[in-house]
Formats: structure tokens, sequence, C-alpha cells
């Protein structure tokens, strides 16, 4: 027999009773004492470990927690705009880009010393300044949306009443990206987009104000021909009448309001030719080429809540389907493609062909002059960190600032009045860039960029700012 078996037959006998514990192996009460005192010392020195170690974890954590969300979000994206619909088939290709000041957290807006929101020691010199809003950190955040049509297989994710989820699948969706509009904590609550104000003292946007609250959204609606489509009306967004869904976001009032907005109902009765049919009809066509809030200047933004009270209900649960990435403070979409001529010798963006455009395909993706770099388009954005801002330094610009000032048919919305030579000075202001392909704008993105930032509420006070993620996606068609 081995030491080990001796040792665990002692054991077993003691632990069993088969003999009297001799009493010297009790102890008395002044040694109990001795050895609280002790212990309470070690734990003390323990609980001062455990918590230098935790600090280093927490930022270790936020980073992993980070960087798992962002590689799942990863394969989502990439499977979405590989699937994207062909131009001739797609009504519609959108890019909204929004920015948006917001307090990083509650303890950023604590110790803003001028109470300007813009304003905050972004170089550490002790004093708050403003910047352009062309330069993105923890004040100045991207909050973009983009929408398009595409052809896979996608399953059902909402119900009806107590049917949680209604069996159902379509080959064809339109999918839409975002940071959600979330509910408040009131009990008939009301509904916040990023970053906005308290409406009044009692009520409050207490889940989506500060940016480390906001929730990057994904929604796919599939579409259906109204006959095709299980569980009835009732899930179903009509099409017709000239009203245009499920783009539209408002629907007329003889339909179920909001429907797709509130995100009830991730089916709409339409298929994708009959709702490229009405695009094609409409008489004004770009209001409904973007996922639009009527009665306001803002862009639909799906409606979420994450904070739902029992009993669960098919509307409930749906609001939970749109949650995609939490803590994500920046999104910003960017696109390439062929949109320009572009001299082959030089770059220049020209006229090579004298047809009287330089808006055409000239076979090359569009390139940045001198480097032969990928031209990316949107709204203005520092690439390179030099801080200048301009097409002649690469960075990201409208396609008109490339194009010497005139803009192309998509670019239906530009931040600016004209092309700037360098967005980068601290004057100058942005508002939204919309580019919006219609059925007959052929030629579309062949590549979308995606720059997500995650800010997990444990890296405060460890990490600066969020983990910046960049993802570069072929479109599908
Ligand atoms: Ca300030
Ligand atoms: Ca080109
Ligand atoms: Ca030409
Ligand atoms: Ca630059």
């Amino acid at each position: 027999m081995t030491r080990q078996h001796n040792f665990v037959n002692r054991f077993a006998i003691r632990y069993t009773g088969r003999g009297p514990v001799d009493r010297r192996e009790g102890f008395t009460l002044t040694e109990l004492l001795v050895t609280c005192a002790l212990v309470t010392v070690l734990m003390l020195a323990c609980a001062q470990i455990f918590s230098i170690a935790s600090k280093t974890i927490g930022g270790g954590q936020a980073i992993n927690a980070a960087v798992r969300d962002a590689q799942a979000a990863q394969a989502v994206f990439a499977r979405d705009f590989s699937a994207a619909a062909p131009a001739t088939v797609s009504p519609v290709m959108y890019i909204v880009s929004d920015r948006q000041y917001a307090f990083r957290n509650s303890n950023d807006s604590l110790s803003d010393t001028d109470g300007n929101i813009a304003s905050a020691d972004f170089d550490g010199d002790g004093n708050e300044e403003t910047l352009s809003q062309a330069i993105y950190n923890f004040r100045n955040h991207r909050i973009d949306t983009v929408g398009f049509f595409a052809i896979d297989k996608y399953a059902r994710q909402t119900g009806n009443g107590n049917a949680l989820i209604i069996a159902d699948a379509s080959r064809e969706a339109w999918i839409w990206y975002g940071h959600l509009t979330l509910a408040n904590n009131d009990t008939s609550p009301t509904y916040y987009g990023p970053g906005d104000n308290h409406v009044s003292a009692t009520n409050r946007n207490d889940n989506n104000r500060f940016a480390t609250q906001w929730i990057l959204g994904r929604v796919t609606v599939l579409m259906k021909d109204p006959s095709t489509i299980n569980g009835g009306s009732a899930v179903a967004i009509p099409y017709g009448n000239g009203d245009l869904r499920p783009l539209a976001f408002r629907t007329t009032s003889s339909q179920p309001n909001d429907a797709l907005l509130n995100f009830e109902y991730d089916m709409a009765a339409v298929t994708l030719a009959q709702f490229k049919q009405d695009v094609l009809n409409a008489s004004s066509p770009l209001s409904h080429m973007i996922f639009e809030d009527a009665g306001s200047t803002r862009v639909g933004r799906i409606r979420a809540n994450p904070f739902q009270v029992r009993p669960l209900d098919a509307q409930k649960v749906a609001q939970q389907v749109p949650i995609f990435v939490p803590a994500c403070t920046q999104f910003i979409v960017e696109f390439a493609g062929d949109f320009l001529e572009q001299n082959p010798s030089t770059g220049a963006v020209e006229d090579v062909n004298s047809n009287g455009t330089v808006f055409e395909s000239d076979g090359q993706i569009d390139y940045v002059p001198g480097t032969g770099q990928v031209r990316w388009y949107g709204m203005p954005r520092d690439t390179n960190g030099n801080g200048i801002i301009s097409a002649s330094d690469g960075d990201v610009v409208p396609v008109r600032d490339v194009a010497g000032g005139t803009a192309p048919v998509f670019e239906r919305v530009l931040p600016t009045t004209s092309a700037l030579s360098n967005y980068s000075n601290s004057g100058v202001t942005l508002s939204r860039y919309i580019a919006a392909w219609g059925p007959t704008d052929l030629n579309r993105p062949k590549m979308i960029r995606i720059t997500l930032v995650i800010d997990r509420p444990e890296a405060e006070g460890r990490l600066l700012e969020g983990q910046s993620f960049e993802y570069v996606f072929n479109v599908g068609y």
C-alpha cells in the first residue's frame, strides 16, 4: 500500500466516525481567536492583491469582450453584404451618415468643466478645446445607418400575440444596420434616439443618452407576397396605394402604425420585385429610398427595449431581436467603387474618353493618385491621422470633392454646401451625408468599410476610449 492510500484511509476513518477523535486535536478558545485574527490579516492582504489584479484584469476583460463582440459582428456583416441583391433587382441601397455629440458616460459628463459637450481636453494640456466635427472621438460620434436588400435564406424571428415566433422564411429581405432607438424606464416607455436629451425632468432618456449605453442594431425584414405569409394579415405590413413600405416609416392610418419602426413584425407583405415597381412609380423617390422618420428631420431608427418585464409576449420579444452590438460608440459606414473616370497615367479625375462626363466607370475601382490606394467615399474623416482632412490627402470625402465640386446623382445630401480644401478646421460643421442608389442607379459600391468602436462600461478608468475595429467587405452583387 502506498503512502497515498494510507493518507486516504486515515481520512476515511476520521470522517466515518469509526473511532473517537483525540481531544488534543481540537482548538482552545485562545487558539481560535488567534487564528481568526491571522485569517483577518490574511484576508485584508488578499483583498488588496485581488483589487490590484482585478483592475488589471478589468481592462483586459473589457478588451476581450469587445473583441469577441466585434468578431461575432464581423461574420454577420460579411454574410449580409455578400448577399446584397444585384442592382438590377434591388430597388434601393443607402448610407446615411450622421454625427452626434454625447458624453462617454456619467463620469465624463460630470468631469466636463465648461458644460459644453463639444469641448474637452483632447490634448491633455488641462484646457478644453473644440475640434472640427470631422474628427471623431469620445465626444463626437458617428451614428450612421445603412440599408439594402439581400437574397439569402432568412428565418422569421418575430411572432404575434402568444406565438412568440411564427415559423416562416424567405429568400428576400431588407437589411438595416444602425444605432437603435431605446425605451426609457417608464412603464409606458418613451423611446429616445442615441444621445437625445431628456424630454423633461420626469421623462428621461435613461438608457440611450451616454455613448457607452448605445446599442448597434441589425434587422432583417423578410419580404413575401401577402398570399404566401404564414400567420395571417396581422403580421404583414401591407403594400400598395403608393405608400412605400417597408421603407416608408410611418404607415397610413388604416394600417398598423409604426409596425416596422416598433419592430413588432419582421415581415413585409411585399416582394422585392413589387417593391421595386412601387419605387419606380413614386412621384418623389428619394423620400422612400431611405428609412425615414416622417414629420422630423431624423433618420429612421428601429425601436428596441432591452429591459422587458414579464409576462413576455410576441411584441416584447420582437423588441429584443434588433439588439446586435452593445456599447457601440461609433458606427461609421464608407464605400468604394468605380464611379469616376481617372487618367490612366496621372490618376487625375478627367473626361478621358471625351464623352462629356467623368461620372462613369472606367473599369477600375477609384484610387488615390500617387499611393494607388482604394479611394473611400463618405462623410469627411481623417484616415491617415495627420490632422489634414482633404481629397488630395487621401482621406474620406464625398465623391463630389474628388470630382471637382460637382456631386454625382446618388449623393443626395452633402455635409457642406461646397467641397472644402481641409475639413480639419475647428470651425467646420458637418450636417448629414446621404448616398442613396435608386432602381435606375445601377453603378453601386463594390466595397463597404465598417468602423466600429466598442466601449464597454468595465473599460472605464482603464482604457482611454473604446476599442476600434475596422472591416472591409465586398458587396455581393
Ligand atoms: Ca466641455
Ligand atoms: Ca474608376
Ligand atoms: Ca467620360
Ligand atoms: Ca489626413
